[in-house]
């Protein structure tokens, strides 16, 4: 990774969490080429290494992201953003075979409300603000806006986030069920941390194959679904942490992951 790259966007390596933090504190964090390129190095790193069992998306400053760069210079054609850059990082983040948590202060706005959106758990500030901001440019909502809203919150609350582009905070996003949770302003990323370290002491295999049920449960009919976890639990059962697991509850005490499949 490159001096500058890695600048726009921290990556550090706390235990067996690895922390990627974006690093454009007077922009809000907003999207922009280098972002993009750092980014997609680190989660692809972080699901490299063996040692890293949890991811942890976080941004500096008073907000976690307000959505693509609008004072770059934007492309002609949209679209052809959308496929080079927004959309391989959220194929990224729901294929990763590691849990991500992300943490929200301040402003999650357009595709940056949708990057939290495509994380595994969302952890906000209470009075966090969480925008579909797109209407007020003239767009729809991408990086997986579309699909995301409905599924979480359904489509009478989808379609008013996305038309009216109204800010909600962080505590009507937990109620609503687009996050898992909101927390006193301040305290969100020691409590998405305490969560991610948590997370990287589970069985690892059984939460990536969580991740591909989950994935595949938007479009199986529930006799597939059935079929697929055929298949995950078989994997999940030839694992050493599944022989902890039970091996810990019929000693009486506490299991030690190791993560290994
Ligand atoms: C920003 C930004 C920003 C640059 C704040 N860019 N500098 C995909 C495909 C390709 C192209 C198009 O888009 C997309 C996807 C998208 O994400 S579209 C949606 C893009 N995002 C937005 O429309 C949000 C724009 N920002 C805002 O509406 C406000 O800044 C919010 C509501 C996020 C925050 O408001 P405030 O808390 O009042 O902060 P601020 O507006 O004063 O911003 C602080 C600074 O950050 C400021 O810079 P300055 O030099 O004046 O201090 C802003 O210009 C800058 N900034 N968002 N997206």
């Amino acid at each position: 990774m490159g001096s500058d790259l890695s600048e726009v966007v921290l990556v550090e390596q706390a235990g067996a969490v690895c922390r990627i933090t974006l690093n454009r504190p007077d922009k809000l964090n907003a999207l922009n080429d280098g972002i993009f390129e750092a980014l997609a190095g680190a989660l692809g790193e972080a699901e490299a290494d063996v040692g890293c069992r949890a991811i942890l998306l976080a941004g500096t400053g008073r907000g976690f992201c307000a959505g693509q760069d609008l004072t770059d210079a934007l492309p002609d054609d949209l679209g052809r953003a959308l496929e080079t850059r927004y959309n391989p990082l959220v194929r990224q983040l729901r294929s990763l075979p590691k849990p991500v948590v992300c943490s929200v202060q301040g402003v999650a706005a357009g595709a940056g409300m949708n990057l939290a959106l495509a994380c595994d758990i969302v952890v906000a500030g209470r009075t966090a603000r969480f925008s579909e901001a797109f209407v007020r440019i003239g767009l729809v909502p991408d990086a997986g806006g579309t699909w995301f809203l409905p599924r979480l919150a359904g489509e009478a609350r989808a379609r008013g986030l996305a038309m009216l582009g109204e800010p909600i905070t962080g505590e009507q996003a937990a109620a609503w069920g687009l996050i898992w949770t909101a927390v006193e302003d301040g305290s969100e990323l020691a409590e998405a941390e305490r969560i991610a370290d948590q997370l990287a002491a589970l069985p690892t295999r059984a939460i990536g194959l969580m991740k591909r049920g989950f994935a595949a449960a938007t479009v199986n009919s529930l006799d597939a679904q059935l079929a697929l976890e055929c298949i995950l639990q078989r994997e999940a059962g030839r694992s050493a942490d599944f022989q902890e697991g039970v091996a810990a509850f019929r000693e009486k005490r506490a299991p030690h992951f190791s993560g290994t499949p």
